[in-house]
């Protein structure tokens, strides 16, 4: 695969740099400049300098214009630089252009393979590394053009070559019939993992997805509720794999909490792609915590980016609690979001905690989660009142009785209890 910047044998020396669209939104290009300072640093890489370009409108053949790029190869020639990360993302012409330009031994990458680099570093289960193996292969197919026989690596060499087809062919169908491997490799582990979500949903036991920008606090929370000695850290994507604990309540009611992926501006699209299994955690709850750090500046930009990510993942019907999180940073915490469904709390501190969990509570009590129920056949009649008040999804007759999956609401779900499968 492609080297890493975050090879441990070259230290990665990056210049960042940025084109600032005149008329865009500007204090959110700084956000996400400033952002990838941050993804740099996680990934391992000193930032050396950082340099912005404001233009009308980006050159097609290097983004930045050309006036831009010689200042660059003199900044980059001048301190040892090996990487040059741009914010936005690069068309596979645009690196090679740069990197001819730039000369040297110099490597061009963009936002979203900075972003990859990192989750190849975090990937720890088999699953979380297939899905980056196959994100990051689904960057390189578009950008095996023209680069002669370079990447011939990937390919099987000798005697891999069909009559009249070109290195660059071979190369293509090689990554591609990797990816058609990794794909279904995933679809396995995905379907397993939903024969485990089924007996859980069906369970009745309530289910608590905790979700937000990365760097929220989201694995310290689940730490600190239920001991599950996540790591936690001042990095950006500490977490790439979802762990649930179960969470008893004051009342004896027992939950189950979801640590989640983090959420970022621009997430790459293969990201979204490849991880959608791991992201579509949050579409299992019946609940969604989402966490803003309180402390950030930027909190109102990363809950819209959290929001709409929901949603595209078709989680957004969810009730939703707003978990202000590290107010122990501020000194007072005003949420920007209904009252009701807002709370404040420090993970660090565990100040708010006891409120966070009463909420929680709340949602559980009026919550709806789908169960699975035997009725008897002399207590048939509960199927009426289940088709009037909750969504039946299936209904099968057998000797003893009915076996009935519905979603039902907490009332109806207290009622039934005695029939839980
Ligand atoms: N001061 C303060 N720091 C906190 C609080 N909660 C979390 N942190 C810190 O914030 C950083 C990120 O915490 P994590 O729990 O790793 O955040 P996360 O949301 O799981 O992040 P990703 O897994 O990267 O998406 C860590 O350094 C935590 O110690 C808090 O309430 N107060
Ligand atoms: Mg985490």
């Amino acid at each position: 695969m492609e080297q890493s910047i975050t090879d441990k044998t070259v230290q990665a020396k990056a210049v960042l740099v940025s084109l600032m669209q005149k008329g865009g939104d500007e204090r959110e290009q700084e956000a996400s400049f400033a952002e990838l300072a941050r993804l740099c640093d996680t990934a391992g890489a000193e930032v050396i300098a950082q340099m912005v370009q404001a233009k009308d409108s980006p050159d097609p053949r290097t983004l930045i214009g050309s006036g831009k790029v010689a200042e660059l190869r003199e900044l980059c020639a001048g301190n040892d630089v090996n990487t040059v990360v741009f914010d936005g993302e690069l068309s596979p012409s645009q690196i090679r252009n740069l990197e001819d330009d730039l000369g040297g031994d110099i490597r061009v990458i963009d936002r979203s393979m900075l972003i990859l680099d990192i989750f190849a570093l975090h990937a720890v289960t088999g699953e979380g590394k297939l899905q980056v193996e196959l994100a990051q292969l689904g960057y390189t197919v578009p950008r095996l053009q023209g680069r002669g026989t370079e990447l011939s690596r990937l390919g099987g060499g000798i005697g891999t070559r069909g009559p009249g087809e070109s290195q660059l062919e071979t190369d293509r169908r090689h990554v591609k019939r990797r990816m058609d491997m990794l794909r279904e490799q995933i679809a396995e582990m995905a379907k397993n993992r939903s024969v485990q979500h089924a007996g859980r949903e069906r369970s009745g036991i309530f289910k608590v997805a905790i979700a937000g920008y990365t760097n929220a606090g989201k694995s310290t929370l689940l730490n600190r509720l239920t001991g599950a000695g996540i790591l936690a850290e001042d990095k950006l994507f500490a977490t790439l794999d979802p762990t649930t604990r179960k969470f008893t309540m004051p009342d004896g009611e027992e939950i189950l909490l979801t640590d989640t992926v983090g959420f970022i501006r621009h997430l790459p699209h293969h990201l979204i792609e490849a991880f959608k299994s791991t992201l579509e955690e949050v579409c299992y709850a019946d609940a969604i915590l989402v966490m803003i750090d309180a402390s950030d500046p930027e909190s109102d930009a990363e809950l819209a980016v959290t929001e709409s990510l929901i949603s595209e993942l078709g989680a957004g019907d969810k009730p939703i609690l707003y978990v202000y999180n590290k107010c122990d940073q501020v000194p007072e915490c005003t949420p920007g979001t209904p009252v009701d469904q807002s709370v404040c709390i420090s993970a660090v501190t565990g100040e708010g905690l006891d409120e966070l969990i009463a909420k929680i509570s709340g949602i559980a009590k009026q919550g709806k989660r789908e169960c699975l129920f035997e009725i008897p056949n002399d207590k048939l009649g509960l199927i009426n009142t289940l088709y009037e008040n909750a969504t039946v999804i299936s209904v099968e007759y057998g000797e003893n009785g009915a076996t009935v999956d519905a979603i039902v609401d907490a009332r109806l779900f207290g009622m039934l209890q005695a029939y839980r499968k």
